[in-house]
C-alpha cells in the first residue's frame, strides 16, 4: 500500500518519500542573503522526499517581513547555490518558494513608501518589523500598468533560482499574500480586469503562474494555496467557487504539484463559509500535496485513501531535522520551541539532536 514511505515521480523527479518539508519562514538571513547557517539547517533536512524553501521575496518591493531571503539578486543566487549544493550532495531535493507579501508589509521596508496590493484595504493586525510590530498601514492599490512588471519580477525570481540549482519552485498563492489578496473577495475590490468577478480574480494568479513556467517548464512548478486561511486577515464571500475556479484553471498547465495548506478549518467561518477541501483534491489532475496539523499516522492515512499524493510538515521539521528518521523507526520526536521560531541564531534552528545525537 501507499504510504508515507513510497517512493513518487514529480515532474522530472523521483522522490524517496512523501515526507515534505514546508516552506517555514526563519528569519535568519539579516542581508537577505542565504548564509552559512541556512546552508547547515537546510542540509540537515535533507532526507526529506522534497524541501520547501522558506517563502523568498521576489523583489525588494515583494519583502514583507526582518532577515528573509531574496531570490532576486546575483548575491542571493550565490548564497542559495550554497544551499541546493549542500542539499544534493546529501541526496536530496529542493523547491524555492516564491513570496511577495503585498499588504501586509510596512513601509520601513520600502523607505516610507506604501506596501502595494490590488486594493487599498488595510488589514486588521500588526506587521513585523525590524524593531518589534507596527500597525499594518493602508497599502497602495496597483495601478493596472504595474502589473506587467510584477508578473516579470516573478519569472526574474523563477530564473535564479533555476540559475541557483533549485529543482523546481512553489508559488506562494497562500496565506493572505499578494496573490492571495487578488483571489479573495475580502482584499480585492478592483473594478478593471483583476477584480470584480472569480475570473478577474484568479487573473494575477495565473498571469504569474504562466510566466513562470514559461521560464521553467511547468513540470518543474508548484502552486500553494490556502482556501480556508483567515490568517492576515483573509475572507471570502465564497471561498469554494473561488478555489474551484483557482484549480480548475490552474489544471491546464500541467504543474508539478497543487500543495494545498487545511490551516483554517480548524476555524469553520473564519474566512467565509467553509467547505470540504477534498473537492480540489478531486477537481486536480495533478499530484496533490495537503499540509496543516498532520502526524505520521494521519498522513499515512490520507495518503492510504488518496486524499493527498504527499504531506507537507512545518513544525515537526523544524524540531527534527532527522523526521524521515524517525517516523520510519516510529521515534518519539523532538519538542518544538517556538521562541526561536522567527529570527535568532543557531539555537533553535540548527541545534535540534538526530537520533544519534539524543
Ligand atoms: C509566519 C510568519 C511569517 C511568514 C506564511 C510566509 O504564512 C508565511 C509566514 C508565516 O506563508
Amino acid at each position: 500500500m501507499t504510504d508515507l514511505f513510497s517512493p513518487i515521480t514529480i515532474g522530472p523527479l523521483t522522490l524517496p518519500n512523501r515526507i515534505f518539508m514546508a516552506p517555514l519562514t526563519r528569519n535568519r538571513a539579516p542581508d537577505t542573503v542565504p548564509n552559512p547557517l541556512m546552508v547547515t539547517y537546510y542540509a540537515q533536512r535533507a532526507e526529506a522526499g522534497l524541501i520547501i524553501s522558506e517563502g523568498s521575496q521576489i523583489s525588494p518591493q515583494g519583502i514583507g517581513y526582518p532577515a528573509t531571503p531574496g531570490i532576486h539578486t546575483d548575491e542571493q543566487v550565490e548564497g542559495w547555490k550554497a544551499v541546493i549544493d549542500a542539499v544534493h550532495e546529501r541526496g536530496g531535493h529542493m523547491f524555492c518558494q516564491l513570496w511577495h507579501c503585498g499588504r501586509v508589509s510596512h513601509p520601513d521596508f520600502h523607505g516610507g513608501e506604501l506596501p502595494v496590493a490590488p486594493s487599498a484595504i488595510r488589514p486588521e493586525g500588526q506587521a513585523v518589523i525590524y524593531e518589534g510590530m507596527k500597525d499594518f498601514v493602508t497599502p497602495r492599490a496597483l495601478d493596472i500598468d504595474e502589473i506587467p512588471g510584477i508578473v516579470a519580477d516573478y519569472a526574474h525570481a523563477a530564473d535564479c533560482a533555476r540559475r541557483a540549482g533549485f529543482d523546481g519552485v512553489e508559488i506562494h498563492a497562500a496565506n493572505g499574500y499578494l496573490i492571495d489578496q487578488f483571489l479573495r473577495d475580502g482584499s480585492n475590490q478592483r473594478t478593471d480586469d483583476y477584480g470584480g468577478t472569480i475570473e478577474n480574480r484568479a487573473r494575477f494568479l495565473l498571469e504569474v503562474t504562466e510566466a513562470v513556467c514559461d521560464t521553467l517548464g511547468a513540470d518543474r512548478v508548484g502552486v500553494r494555496l490556502s482556501p480556508l486561511q483567515p490568517f492576515n486577515d483573509m475572507r471570502d464571500s465564497n471561498p469554494q467557487a473561488t478555489f474551484t475556479h483557482a484549480v480548475q484553471a490552474l489544471n491546464r498547465f500541467g504543474l508539478a504539484y497543487l500543495h494545498v495548506t487545511e490551516m483554517g478549518s480548524e476555524t469553520p467561518g473564519a474566512a467565509g463559509p467553509a467547505f470540504d477541501l477534498q473537492e480540489l483534491r478531486r477537481l486536480w489532475n495533478g499530484i496533490y500535496i495537503t499540509n496543516g496539523g498532520y502526524d505520521k499516522e494521519k498522513a499515512n492515512r490520507a495518503i492510504g485513501e488518496g486524499e493527498a499524493d504527499a504531506v507537507a510538515f512545518g513544525v515537526s521539521f523544524i524540531a527534527n531535522p532527522d523526521l524521515v528518521t524517525r517516523f520510519r523507526q516510529d521515534a518519539p520526536l523532538n519538542t518544538p520551541d517556538p521562541d526561536t521560531f522567527y529570527g535568532g541564531d543557531a539555537h533553535g534552528y540548527t541545534d535540534y539532536p538526530t537520533l544519534e545525537k539524543t
